[in-house]
């Protein structure tokens, strides 16, 4: 019998407690995108830790289910409910004591027999004991966790522990469900897209952020020089967003581009191209036909 273990992990959680910032601290590189607002992730992100001989571990990075005002927001919320199938573990992360919030995610757990860890995230932020054993303590007559966990992802503090006993409770004989060199299921287009609308999320405020969208129209590399060239279209609702994303003289187009590009060029380890083009389309948020061909919802 082969010690070598493997499973699938879903990283669930009420918005912006830190999901992917934990996928990406695990991994020790960046596949998902992050930032202070909610709806940041919108999609279904595979990591794959690998060690060799030892284990592969599949995490899940979801988006958390957000509160609903239009078709994409209940797309993004259907392949949140959707990813609590399938798993052999699932992490549940908070970043604050026991709210109402938490019960609908909560009660969708009774109805699985995955085992779920509480995972305590961003001890960074609490002064000293008293404050992790506070959270945990507000979180324990609500379900039979199976291990409760405190971490900073941020910190990167007691990331090894976690991933040891995740190890720990996976079967023997597990399967390679992945190459050994595999890391994400997002493409190099998919990671371009999402990191620009990163720098979207991060420089601008109110709606804007939530009405855009970031499409590659065209993606070439170039062999010689070794660089992307990248067509990107920046979708937003209305003139107005469009104008405040372009900026006074361009201002404000400018930074999100030159900033997206280091971002690419530390990512991706390539140099590239950029040429983004701001554009509006009507209500998108709503046109079931506009989310599947920006490829929203799919899982
Ligand atoms: N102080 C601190 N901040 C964190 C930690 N983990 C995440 N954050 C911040 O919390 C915000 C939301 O993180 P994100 O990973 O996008 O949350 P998600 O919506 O659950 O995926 C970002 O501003 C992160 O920088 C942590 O361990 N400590
Ligand atoms: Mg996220």
């Amino acid at each position: 019998m082969s010690s070598f273990k493997s499973g699938f992990i879903a990283i669930i959680g009420r918005p912006n407690v830190g999901k992917s910032s934990l996928l990406n601290s695990l991994l020790n590189t960046k596949v998902a995108i992050t930032s202070p607002k909610p709806e940041t992730t919108r999609s279904r992100i595979l990591g794959v830790l690998n060690k060799t001989d030892q284990y592969q571990l599949v995490f899940v990075d979801t988006p958390g289910i957000n509160e609903q005002f239009n078709l994409l927001d209940q797309k993004i919320n259907e392949v949140t409910i959707s990813s609590l199938e399938g798993n052999d573990l699932i992490y549940y992360v908070v970043d604050q004591a026991y709210h109402k919030k938490d019960e609908a995610i909560i009660n969708l757990f009774k109805r699985l027999d995955t085992p779920i860890y509480l995972i305590v995230n961003k001890i960074d932020l609490l002064k000293g004991k008293q404050g992790i054993d506070k959270i945990i303590l507000s979180f324990l007559d609500k379900f039979p966790f199976e291990a409760v966990i405190p971490v900073s992802a941020k910190d990167k503090t007691y990331l090894n522990r976690l991933i040891e006993i995740t190890v720990n409770l996976l079967e023997d004989d597990g399967v390679m469900f992945f190459p050994d060199d595999y890391l994400t299921n997002q493409s190099d287009a998919l990671m371009i897209s999402e990191l620009i609308r990163e720098k979207i999320l991060n420089l601008t405020e109110k709606e804007v952020p939530y009405a855009t969208t970031v499409i590659i129209e065209t993606l070439d590399y170039n062999e010689e020089f070794k660089t992307y060239d990248v067509n990107a279209s920046i979708i937003v609702e209305r003139d107005s967003q469009k104008k405040i994303l372009i900026g006074k003289n361009g201002e404000k187009i400018k930074q999100i581009g030159t900033e997206a590009r280091k971002d690419i060029n530390q990512v991706l380890e390539t140099r590239v191209h950029l040429d983004l083009f701001v554009k509006t389309k009507k209500d998108w948020r709503n046109n079931p036909v506009k989310l599947k061909s920006y490829g929203i919802g799919e899982y």
